[in-house]
């Protein structure tokens, strides 16, 4: 496994190409199984109502949604009221491979990014524990990732994340803000209606 050198914050780790071709064409049809079971959904910002620029849905025990009440972990997709469907074991098996914790990843957001999808800076902390990592898997389109600082208006570094590539936010990291600042239209053939998925792999109680 080779690590990239970066001038980047402690415990914030980038695996470039860390799935191959086969890797990355399995792992899709994992996420087509999910999203058969567990459609994508269009989250909205609490209180305004605006909806987010991304479409998701879930795996595993638990699942994070976004809806006008807030930003939650639910064990049942949003829509369908029906528990979401098991991670497939090749998401573990990644965890394992990069996440150096000694529990299970218990939730999987899967974002959709479709033509003009972006994500605003944003740190992730609705899981009970930070010390677990997240770990976070991009295929498809690439994609302008920003990371700062744990300070909300800090400057922010630009890393490219093209499909197959594997980032892990763990340590002092954990908190940083960061967001996805551009996709690059049909920058890769992964995905047959093209655009881009963001697997990211949590921890969410205490361990
Ligand atoms: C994305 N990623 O790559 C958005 N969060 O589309 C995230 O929001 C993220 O990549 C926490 C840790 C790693 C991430
Ligand atoms: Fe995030």
């Amino acid at each position: 496994m080779q690590e990239a050198q970066t001038h980047l914050p402690d415990g914030f780790h980038f695996f470039p190409s860390f799935l191959d071709q086969a890797a990355q064409n399995a792992l899709v049809e994992d996420i087509r199984g999910v999203v058969a079971q567990a459609p994508l959904f269009q989250p909205v910002m609490p209180r305004s109502g605006k909806p987010l620029s991304v479409k998701m849905s879930n795996c595993g025990p638990l699942g994070w949604v976004a809806d006008i009440n807030g930003y939650r972990y639910q064990d049942r997709h949003p829509v369908t009221g029906t528990p979401w469907p098991a991670m497939p074991p090749r998401l573990v098996d990644i965890w394992q491979q990069v996440a150096d914790c000694p529990a299970q990843p218990e939730a999987c957001l899967i974002n959709h990014y479709g033509e003009a999808a972006k994500m605003g800076l944003h740190q992730d902390r609705d899981e009970q524990t930070f010390d677990a990592p997240v770990v976070s898997i991009s295929l498809g389109d690439t994609a302008v990732f920003r990371i700062g600082g744990t300070k909300r208006g800090g400057k922010t570094l630009p890393i490219t994340l093209n499909s197959g590539d594997v980032i892990v936010f763990g340590g002092p990291a954990r908190l940083c803000y960061h967001g996805i600042s551009r996709v690059y239209p049909d920058s890769s053939t992964l995905l047959k209606g093209g655009g881009r998925l963001n697997l990211t792999l949590r921890r969410v109680t205490p361990f």
